[in-house]
């Protein structure tokens, strides 16, 4: 008797495009993965990452039970005994060593698993150390802390009105390989072409012509690290040539005198000197900027993870208000999310330096501290040293900065807990790795990336299949091991209810609850019955009266920002002329560090070669496919390399998140690929010293034939 096919509606949980999923079954088999046509936003577009979830599903490395560690081998072991055992180590460490004896480290997917949202904090606040750490500092700290800083909220976060602007300039960022990032916009490539057919323009300024680069109307190099100059020559120009356009926001702005004369320094000259970008091009920017109707400027990774990230964030925002951009239609709006909505009087907006971490001295943000000092956090001894270590949905040996310096560290450690569901190159060092379900097993509402979309929705969707008896979610973990930690230190302890139950108090509560939108009246049960999602319209004006500030300005020149602007001035003629920059590369086929276990993605020609100009190979007498040896302050790898003219001359590229092979991964298909760690040639002392924030973009390193 064969089972009847169904039909599940879904998020892909992948990347931050949450694209809408239509997902057949049949008994505990998935037939098929595609694009749903009537997702309100995704609109029916799916990358080639989507039909891996089921592989995902099916695959046998992943760990379905928790193991413990005993000497090379791992042995599967109950869950009460495991939540005993890990609870009873972290609870010695502390009374024996201190609270923050204990670190934290969560990675990038548990900002996709919203159970892991709700109930993290439970955890933490079980646990209660200063030493967390996570991704965040690996990536947009910088976007957080100007927004902090700037309109009181760290989650007050412009998004481009991609779907109705006429000018789009995109430093730092390629969202035809990342699908956007704070800036949740499935389809990237049509949303963007569409600007094009509006009779509209897209700019995009990067050291590769990378994909996205290949579809604008301009592409310019500039040299990795150095936008910041460029962003400041803009601001400049904007003042100089009064080319403003404040006046809806006028009323609200705060210290934009400041900034002018903060500015004034920094000319097109230098700016041209510093970025490579002809002059002429850079006034062309500023003036298309300003004269353009409806203009946005954007940037990501490529401006966020380098140097000067935190500046290069605050000249952007600097950027849209001068343009008038900010809080108008095809410029740079809030959305409005029916869960998360950040307004006035919201709390939780985050701090900064409020302390700072035992060994750098590095401030903390909201309450974590740079991942870039977990290594030395770990192997310095002195009070305060960490003895064990916590990593959620995390790699950060292979996505940290400093690779070799953090598995040393690592591998010192007393007590290292893993919740995760695979073997990698982190968690191969864990002591204990507690696995959730896996994603098919449990349902979705996005939390983190409805909040960031170009348009707004609201979807909820159930579990596509029940999970294996026995199985725990990420929440419910949390739920476990925080009784028995709390149990053991003997303090109070609250577990909270299921995910879906406390976003449908906050849905009911929110801006399209019965109360606030009576027309909309929107609920979780509504939500329930709606597979494909609602839709909530466009991104829409009417930041000012959210802002989170307490005077209710945006705050254009707070001081620590402005201070910093000496460094970018005395850094200016520094760059060492005989090294070659490193930067980083995204592939649609790829996500971080933990896609490389699913065949259907890694087939075909590798991706994962070093990308060198010709010039400079030629240079060398280094021939295209030959092994090179790359060597940075920190460390070394010998890859592969290609020539290519997509990256400019001084610039290399290497993509992040390879490096399996060897290491005690139990991946089968991952620990096959030749792909090398790149993050073994970043540095943890090359940061954004402002932040914090790691700089992997912008490595000063050299490259030689293997021997
Ligand atoms: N050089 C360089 N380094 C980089 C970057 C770069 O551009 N260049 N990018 C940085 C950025 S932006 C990021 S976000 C980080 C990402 O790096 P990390 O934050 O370390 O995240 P991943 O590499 O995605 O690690 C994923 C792990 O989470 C597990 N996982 C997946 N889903 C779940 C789940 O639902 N629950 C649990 N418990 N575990 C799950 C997977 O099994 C895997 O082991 O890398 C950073 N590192
Ligand atoms: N397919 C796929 N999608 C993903 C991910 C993935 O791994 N794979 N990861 C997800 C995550 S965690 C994130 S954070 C987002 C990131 O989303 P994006 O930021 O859009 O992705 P990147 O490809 O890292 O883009 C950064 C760009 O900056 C350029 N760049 C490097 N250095 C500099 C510099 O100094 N100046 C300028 N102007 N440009 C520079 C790089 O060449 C690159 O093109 O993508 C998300 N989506
Ligand atoms: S772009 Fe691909 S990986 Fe990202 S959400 Fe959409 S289908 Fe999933
Ligand atoms: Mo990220």
């Amino acid at each position: 008797m064969s089972e009847q096919a169904t039909t599940h509606y879904r998020a892909c949980h992948l990347c931050e495009a949450i694209c809408g999923l239509e997902i057949r079954t049949q008994g505990s088999e998935v037939l098929s993965i595609r694009g749903d046509k009537n997702d309100p936003v995704s609109r029916g577009y799916i990358c080639p990452k989507a039909t891996a979830i089921a592989d995902i599903h099916t695959d046998p490395d992943r760990l379905r039970k928790p193991v413990k560690r005993v000497g090379e081998e791992w042995l599967e072991i109950s869950w009460d005994e495991a939540i005993e055992l890990t609870a009873k180590r972290l609870v010695e460490t502390q009374q024996t060593h201190g609270a923050n004896s204990v670190g934290f480290f969560g990675g990038n997917p548990g900002v996709h698993n919203y159970g892991n949202m709700t109930h993290g904090p439970l955890l933490r606040r079980a646990i209660k150390t200063r030493n967390n750490f996570s991704a965040t500092s690996l990536d947009q700290l910088p976007h957080h802390l100007t927004s902090y800083a700037m309109y009181g909220h760290q989650f007050f976060l412009p998004i481009p009105d991609v779907d109705h602007t006429q000018l789009m300039v995109i430093f730092g960022g390629n969202p035809l390989a990342s699908n956007g990032s704070i800036m949740t916009m499935p389809d990237a490539p049509k949303r963007l072409k569409a600007i094009q057919q509006r009779g509209g323009k897209l700019v995009v300024v990067d050291p590769r012509r990378t994909e996205t680069a290949d579809i604008a109307d301009q592409h310019l190099f500039v040299k990795p690290g150095q936008d910041a100059y460029v962003l400041m020559a803009i601001i400049n120009l904007l003042f100089k040539e009064n080319w403003l356009k404040t006046e809806h926001l006028s009323a609200h702005l705060d210290g934009l005198d400041t900034v002018r004369q903060a500015v004034s320094g920094f000319s097109v000259d230098l700016a041209t000197k510093q970025s490579g970008i002809p002059a002429e091009a850079i006034r062309q920017l500023a003036y298309d900027l300003a004269h353009t109707e409806q203009a946005v400027i954007y940037g990501r990774m490529g401006v966020s993870v380098q140097e000067f990230g935190a500046l290069c964030q605050w000249a952007i925002q600097i950027i849209n208000i001068l343009i008038g951009a900010l809080d108008s239609v095809g410029g740079s709006l809030l959305t409005s999310p029916a869960f998360g909505y950040v307004k006035k009087g919201l709390n939780a907006g985050g701090h900064f330096d409020l302390f700072q971490s035992r060994v750098s001295g590095l401030p903390e943000f909201a309450g974590e501290l740079p991942a870039v000092t977990m290594a030395e956090e770990i192997s310095t001894p002195g009070d305060g040293q960490i003895r064990a270590m916590v990593t959620i949905a995390g790699n950060p040996l292979i996505s940290s900065a400093n690779g070799s310096e953090l598995s040393a560290a690592f591998e010192g450690l007393d007590f290292f807990l893993a919740i995760d569901f695979y073997i990698n190159a982190t968690t191969q060092h864990a002591d204990v790795i507690l696995p959730p379900t896996g994603p098919l097993e449990h349902d979705h509402y996005d939390i983190a990336f409805l909040r960031l979309a170009v348009h707004d929705s609201a979807r909820y969707n159930p579990a596509v299949f029940e999970p294996a008896e026995g199985a725990l979610h990420d929440w419910q973990i949390y739920n476990a091991l925080a009784a028995k930690i709390c149990e053991l230190k003997g303090t109070e302890f609250r577990p909270l209810p299921a995910p879906d139950q406390l976003v449908a108090h906050g849905i009911a509560e929110g801006e399209y609850g019965a109360e606030k939108n009576p027309q909309i009246s929107l609920t979780m049960d509504k939500l329930k019955q709606s597979p494909h999602g609602v839709d909530l319209g466009p991104l829409r004006p009417g930041l000012l009266e959210r802002l989170c500030t307490e005077d209710g300005k945006i705050h254009c020149a707070p001081d620590f920002l402005i201070n910093d602007l000496k460094r970018l001035q005395d850094s200016a003629g520094q760059l060492d002329a005989d090294k070659l920059l490193l930067i980083g590369r995204r592939h649609v086929r790829s996500n971080n560090s933990w896609m490389h276990n699913y065949h259907r993605l890694v087939k075909g020609k590798p991706r994962w070669q070093l990308m060198m100009h010709p010039d400079d190979l030629a240079q060398r007498g280094i021939a295209s496919d030959s092994q090179v040896t790359i060597e940075s302050r920190v460390g070394s790898v010998t890859t592969t390399v290609i020539a290519t003219d997509e990256v400019m001359p001084g610039v290399v590229s290497l993509p992040h998140g390879w490096g399996h092979k060897g290491r005690g991964v139990k991946m089968e298909i991952a620990s096959q690929q030749d792909g090398v760690n790149c993050n073994e040639l970043t540095d943890d002392k090359l940061i954004d010293k402002l932040s914090g924030n790691a700089a992997l973009n912008g490595v000063p390193v050299q490259v030689r034939l293997a021997s």
